[in-house]
């Protein structure tokens, strides 16, 4: 037997299915689970004309997002999992959930999903096997991920896998938990058949366990986008972002420009994930591990995302989006008219009061659907990156975009960002928190350590990517948004560009380098200038307000926190005017 075969002959003790099957991934495999899915109800066919392909899928109503609140790290030592993270000692952990996952798969089947994540062959891959009761599961990561066969290959009958255990259980939060024990480099969820609960090749593994692996290895495992900006010139640039869930990753990495008959194009390698390491040319790299988009539907629409509209035209699996009787779907900024007789995401008759697709919605597809994939988004060495970006949702306080001073600063800028929580996890939206890096549900260790681990990245490169904060949330007392977004955030990025090159021209203010009026190339774009101005404006007393608050989140990390936050903190009181101390 294999370490892999020994491992799921042990859950199957435990756990006691019917019957274990392996999958290969393959295409008859595929569309026996959809036939079995279709005739349970778990799955229901969308119209062959509107949605080719496509299916329907309704989750619990209960089950609908993240829960960030069932969601543990299980180190031995508290302290290593860090204020921001839930902790259990692992016997704890394992001893309230075995329970749990005892007989649950009884009379039932349990697949067995070797997957890769990253692209095949490179040295940068790493092998998963996610075991589950779900046949929803599986067809969602015969999408996310490089699963069956190839994964097995990949592995070569040895140990070097992560294993993550997998039942839907009884679906009740009441019993739910999604458990990593980051030293065992395991995963255990129960309780959930949700995306980033239930898919562990996602966030379980791909961030919460791969940024400790990453820490103790001398790379990154990083909730961002990567995309590709060429130039009118050719020059060709690598940018990756970290926007917090449901802040605009897709969006970004899926843009059109607006400028594309001067030469300017975007293409997309990742939309959620990158795995990041100091090249040998002191550069730093990023490999995108997933192979699909497991993406916000609401919102998505032939305007905002046309390239996410095309890609989601076939062979795509909706999750909770509202559908007409005849099994077309629709949701939220699809287009404004909204068919008659529309059943809402519980598949009730809407009643055009409350929202018809959940907020939550999402679809789950394969890249390769999509007409904006870069030729190297599967590139086994992954792409240069010439800048990083980090963002938030603020209605107010954070100007449009701003440049980092430097690579420490920028680490800074990246710790100490707020956004309003969205409906991506469950809990009040809407509240503004401190979302370091967009990884507070996400790093797997004492973000202490983490923040650290970044400043330490910063010299193992030579070429550091330059740091950008951006914001296309805020908003005018009315509550509209003051920034067109979507493809007109070309206009941002070029101005990276600029900057980079040398030439973008920036006025420094306490919290970073802003572009001047006209350093933003807005050629066609019918923005008023008091519109720009407030953009580009940084309030001294909001931002001395966010002082004491990064203060007291930066306490809770005690002697955790490496003294170069402490400083760059002190650097930005002084710059705002204010004491340093609460
Ligand atoms: P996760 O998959 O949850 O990690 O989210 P994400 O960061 O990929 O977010 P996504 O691009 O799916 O965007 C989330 C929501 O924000 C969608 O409803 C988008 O339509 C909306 N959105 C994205 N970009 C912009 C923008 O530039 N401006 C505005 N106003 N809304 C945007
Ligand atoms: C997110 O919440 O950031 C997502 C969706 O990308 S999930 O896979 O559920 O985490
Ligand atoms: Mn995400």
């Amino acid at each position: 037997m294999t370490p892999a075969e020994r491992w799921v002959d042990e859950v199957a003790r435990t756990t006691r299915p019917a019957r274990v099957v392996w999958c290969d991934g393959s295409l008859a495999e595929n569309e026996r689970l959809v036939g079995e899915m279709l005739a349970d109800g778990t799955l229901q066919k969308l119209d062959p004309q509107a949605a080719p392909g496509s299916y329907l899928h309704r989750s619990h109503p209960s089950d609908v997002a993240r829960t960030e609140h069932l969601t543990f790290i299980c180190s031995r030592e508290r302290e290593d999992a860090g204020p921001t993270n839930n902790w259990m000692a692992p016997a704890e952990g394992k001893a309230k959930v075995a329970p749990l996952f005892d007989g649950a798969m009884r009379g039932r089947t349990m697949y067995v999903i070797p997957y890769v994540m990253g692209p095949l062959g490179s040295p940068f891959s790493k092998v998963g096997i996610e075991v589950t009761d779900s046949p929803y599961v599986v067809a969602n990561m015969r999408i996310m991920t490089r699963m069956g066969q190839k994964a097995l290959d990949q592995l070569a009958g040895g140990s070097d896998f992560v294993p993550g255990l997998h039942s839907i259980g009884d679906l009740s939060p009441e019993r739910r938990y999604i458990l990593h024990f980051p030293e065992e480099r395991l995963i255990w969820s129960v309780g959930s058949g949700y995306g980033g609960n239930a898919l562990l090749g996602k966030k379980c593994f791909a961030l919460r366990i791969a940024s400790t692996m990453a820490r103790d290895q001398g790379w990154m495992a990083e909730h961002m986008l990567i995309l590709e900006l060429t130039l009118p010139s050719g020059e060709v640039h690598y940018v990756a972002a970290a926007f917090p869930s449901a802040c605009g990753k897709t969006n970004l990495a899926m843009l059109v420009a607006p400028l594309e008959m001067q030469g300017y194009k975007v293409r997309t390698v990742g939309d959620d994930i990158a795995w990041l390491r100091p090249g040998p040319d002191g550069r730093l790299w990023a490999v995108n591990p997933e192979a699909g988009f497991f993406g916000v539907v609401p919102g998505t629409g032939p305007e905002t995302n046309p390239n996410a509209i095309e890609t989601i035209s076939h062979d795509t699996i909706f999750t909770n989006v509202a559908v007409t009787p005849g099994g077309v779907p629709w949701w939220e900024g699809k287009d404004k008219h909204p068919p008659a007789d529309l059943l809402d995401w519980q598949g009730k008759p809407w009643d055009r009061t409350g929202k018809a697709a959940h907020p939550n919605s999402r679809f789950t597809v394969s890249a390769k659907q999509c007409p904006s994939m870069s030729s190297r988004w599967e590139d086994p060495q992954g792409v240069p990156l010439s800048a990083i970006i980090f963002g938030g949702r603020r209605g107010r306080v954070a100007p449009l975009v701003f440049q980092a001073f430097d690579w420490d600063h920028g680490v800074f800028v990246a710790a100490t960002m707020g956004s309003e929580t969205t409906a991506a996890a469950t809990g009040k939206v809407g509240v503004v928190r401190r979302d370091p890096m967009a990884m507070l549900p996400f790093c797997g260790y004492n973000m202490g350590d983490y923040f650290g681990h970044w400043l330490r990245m910063g010299t193992a490169v030579s070429k550091p990517p330059a740091i950008f904060h951006v914001n296309w949330f805020r908003q005018d007392a009315a509550g509209h948004f003051l920034w067109p977004g979507f493809g007109q955030n070309l206009r941002v990025l070029l101005w990276m560009v600029e900057r980079i090159s040398g030439k973008g021209k920036a006025v420094e203010t306490p919290i970073g380098l802003v572009p001047t009026p006209d350093a933003l190339n807005l050629e066609g774009l019918d923005l008023p200038k008091a519109t720009l101005e407030t953009l580009l404006s940084v309030n001294r007393e909001e931002w001395a307000d966010e002082v004491p608050e990064i203060r007291a989140f930066f306490e809770r990390f005690g002697a955790r926190l490496p003294e170069a936050m402490t400083r760059s903190l002190d650097g930005l009181a002084q710059r705002l005017g204010v004491t340093a101390s609460v």
